[in-house]
């Protein structure tokens, strides 16, 4: 793919880089996404399953669904796209990962500076007391776990819809797309709030923003520059372009 000058300059001479990721980043590795054909939410319906009152209602049915992406996260590894991130990382004298995912593959491919908006899959806490369970490994439990406190029902880390965002996480979010330089959109959907107002946020505070993604979205017609394809292909692609050593497993 041939970048615009534009883009490549703007990167090059960035000072501050935010970065927002969504399951299509991960999409290469293997994880399904959410909303596409063989996306995880085509198996369930999100009201059934990422939400608290559901969790409550059926325990079993949540932490099977839970359990089956702890299973699948175990087996894949970071992709081009992941390592790509990492050599941002290192390049920019400012720089700050905003992921939507729970999938801890931005931390396996050596981002240090992750915001995970939405929690984190491989770690669990008692809803009563809310002591932190045991981290998650591949031959653990898989049905409902018993906080060994208190005795309460222990649930994923992550964040569901109806839920608030781990405000200073969010909050942290928020001041790295005012101040970016440079704002990247990345295999999002871009339809879950409060995550999809970070793109806007960093137009409205004059932020060159990128949208890297398979598909059109609503962020589309705002941003500088479209870039449409796999973006384990056209990350590493860029970033060669524009100079940036990329590091680790490509
Ligand atoms: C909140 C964690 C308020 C769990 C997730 C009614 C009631 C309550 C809230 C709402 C409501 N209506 C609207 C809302 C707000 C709601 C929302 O935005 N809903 C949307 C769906 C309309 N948001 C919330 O509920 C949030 N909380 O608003 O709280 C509040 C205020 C005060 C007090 C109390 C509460 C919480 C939202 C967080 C939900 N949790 N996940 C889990 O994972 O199990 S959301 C889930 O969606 C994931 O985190 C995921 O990351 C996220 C976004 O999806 P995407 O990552 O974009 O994935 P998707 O499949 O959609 O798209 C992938 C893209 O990649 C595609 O475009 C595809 O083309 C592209 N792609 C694929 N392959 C590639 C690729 N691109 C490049 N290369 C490839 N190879």
């Amino acid at each position: 793919m041939t970048f615009s000058e534009n883009l490549i300059s703007t990167l090059k001479n960035a000072e501050s880089i935010c970065v927002l990721t969504g399951a299509g980043i991960s999409a290469e590795s293997g994880v399904p996404t959410f909303r596409g054909e063989e996306g995880l939410w085509k198996k369930f319906k999100p009201e059934e399953l990422a939400n608290f009152d559901a969790f409550i209602c059926n325990p079993d049915l949540v932490w099977e669904w839970y359990a089956y992406r702890r299973r699948l996260i175990h087996e894949v590894k970071p992709n081009p796209a992941h390592y790509a991130l990492v050599a941002l990382e290192h390049f920019a004298n400012n720089f700050t990962l905003v992921t939507q995912n729970v999938d801890n593959l931005h931390r396996r491919a050596g981002s240090k500076n992750v915001l995970e908006l939405h929690g984190n899959i491989e770690r669990s806490y008692c809803i009563q007391c809310r002591a932190l369970a045991p981290d998650a490994v591949p031959e653990g439990p898989t049905g409902v776990q018993r906080c060994t406190k208190c005795g309460g029902l222990v649930r994923p880390d992550v964040v569901w819809f109806g839920e608030m965002l781990p405000l200073e996480v969010f909050s942290k979010a928020e001041s790295a797309a005012r101040q970016c330089d440079i704002f990247f959109s990345i295999g999002t959907s871009a339809v879950v709030y409060p995550a999809a107002s970070l793109p806007y946020t960093a137009l409205d505070h004059g932020a060159f923003v990128v949208e890297m993604n398979l598909e059109s979205t609503d962020l589309s017609s705002r941003a500088h520059e479209v870039l449409t394809g796999k973006v384990g292909e056209i990350l590493p692609d860029l970033l060669l372009q524009a100079g940036i050593q990329l590091q680790g497993e490509q």
